[in-house]
């Protein structure tokens, strides 16, 4: 097991470090004002794109992939450190799904996509400084980063894709064009994972992956299955090669329908790309017959080979690059930023009746406001429920049916609910009557 295209990652980024809550110390002040420092920002996750990788196996590993959270504000205004950043490396040509829709292709070496966000560092006492509140006992958590479950599926670049029957001389076919080193050998099935090789002709070069044999019923999942076929499915063009001899006893004619039927099952584009019909080994007794009863069905669009001798296979790379010359590539997924999406709903919310008194409220806000809320400071405590009720929390829960001590749940936290009105912010010094009396579960 050594070539693995498909993984699950599990990323989490950094949490936020912690504001600092904190007071100026002079010998002949009493009161010196605050100097509680801001958390640092969590570390990101980030997939970097890496021309010398061709597997995933190293997240197969170890998939759960996390970054450090953010250092804790300090006294004197100390900003807390970042957290460093989490790079992984994936192969070129990694294309990376989020609860099942495309979200990135990283198709080109370097490049980066940030797969979790870290979360911003919670701010100290003194960025809560105003002129209404000049000595705030109010400091946040770092709020939580971002987690993400992926899947990551590696979808080679190459410009020609070469398929066929099992041991129809695909891997023959690469070794010849270009300077890979495939295993080639007189059985089926000799070829278990994609071979990749750069081909010259004319001055033209091209990416060229040999991937395993195909035979009937593959898309149901026999043989090595079509899940190799991915590895064509961005190439610009397939060279179909047919092996006189036939397989398996299924005449030359119908197999080419066969291997016709397993690319149309694969779905996505196989079916509509440009393709080339070899007749390959020509220098066995079969092929004049057969090769005649070809050309009879598809007249010029199949051509005739021997990837041994090396004949007819000059008429074959001038088909590939006059066909690569038609078709610009490489085939990119258009991945939809989902950020977008995310952003459009960062302030919104559900509340849920769970029945027996208890309500959910659930949303990107919300929750991060509970998680960064530092439950033992009222004037915290209360800056947070004035929040719930400004972006509407309060009349959504009414609605839901709350009433006084049910409990309401957010995140990892909850508090119970009560119809007292709020107080005026920001709260005096010493009140500890707070409507939200619990921290956290
Ligand atoms: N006589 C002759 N034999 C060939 C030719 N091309 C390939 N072969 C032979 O056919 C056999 C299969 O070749 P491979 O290149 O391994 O075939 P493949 O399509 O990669 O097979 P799988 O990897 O099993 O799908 C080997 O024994 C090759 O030497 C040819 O043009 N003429
Ligand atoms: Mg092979």
């Amino acid at each position: 097991m050594n070539f693995i295209d498909k993984v699950r990652v599990y990323a989490a980024a950094g949490n936020g470090g912690d504001g600092s809550l904190s007071f100026r110390r002079l010998k002949f002040l009493e009161f010196g004002g605050p100097n509680g420092g801001d958390g640092g920002k969590g570390g990101d996750v980030w997939l970097e794109a890496a021309a010398r990788l061709t597997t995933l196996m190293d997240l197969h590993f170890r998939p759960h992939v996390e970054a450090p959270r953010g250092g804790h504000g300090k006294g004197s205004n100390k900003t807390g450190d970042s957290g460093a950043d989490l790079v992984v490396k994936v192969p070129v040509g990694t294309v990376v799904y989020r609860d099942g829709a495309l979200v990135a292709d990283l198709f080109k070496d370097g490049q980066r996509w940030r797969a979790a966000e870290g979360g911003r560092g919670g701010r100290g006492n003194n960025s809560f400084k105003t002129h209404a509140n000049v000595a705030p006992r109010l400091a946040e958590k770092g709020a939580p980063g971002e987690r993400a479950t992926l899947d990551l599926e590696l979808k080679l670049l190459a410009d020609v894709g070469l398929v066929g029957f099992p041991n129809a001389g695909k891997s023959s076919f690469l070794a010849r064009v270009s300077s890979a080193k495939p295993k080639i050998a007189a059985y089926p099935f000799t070829t278990l994972s994609p071979n990749l090789g750069v081909a010259w002709h004319k001055n033209v070069s091209f990416v060229v992956a040999d991937i395993p044999g195909l035979i009937e019923g593959a898309s149901q999942g026999k043989g090595l299955g079509v899940q190799f076929l991915r590895h064509v499915e961005r190439t610009r063009v397939l060279v179909h090669l047919v092996d006189p001899a036939g397989y398996m006893g299924e005449e030359p004619l119908a197999g080419v329908k066969t291997i016709e039927r397993e690319l149309k099952g694969f779905g996505g584009r196989l079916a509509d790309k440009p393709k080339i019909l070899v007749v390959n080994k020509m220098d066995q007794p079969e092929g004049e017959a057969v090769f005649k009863a070809f050309k009879k069905k598809y007249r010029d669009r199949v051509l005739a080979a021997s990837v041994a001798t090396g004949e007819g296979l000059d008429a074959v790379l001038d088909r590939v690059i006059q066909e690569l010359a038609k078709h610009d590539g490489p085939e990119l997924f258009e991945a939809r930023a989902p950020a977008e999406a995310l952003h459009k709903v960062e302030q919104g919310f559900t509340v849920h009746n769970l029945g027996g008194g208890v309500f959910q409220l659930r949303g990107r806000f919300v929750e991060r406001a509970s998680a960064m809320l530092d439950t033992a400071l009222p004037e915290a405590v209360s800056r947070y429920q004035h929040t719930l009720k400004r972006i509407g929390v309060d009349r959504a829960l009414k609605k839901a049916g709350v009433r006084n001590g049910d409990r309401v749940r957010c995140g990892g936290f909850e508090f119970d609910w009560s119809d007292a009105p709020l107080r005026k912010l920001p709260v005096k010094k010493g009140d500890k009557r707070t409507r939200i009396g619990v921290g956290k579960k």
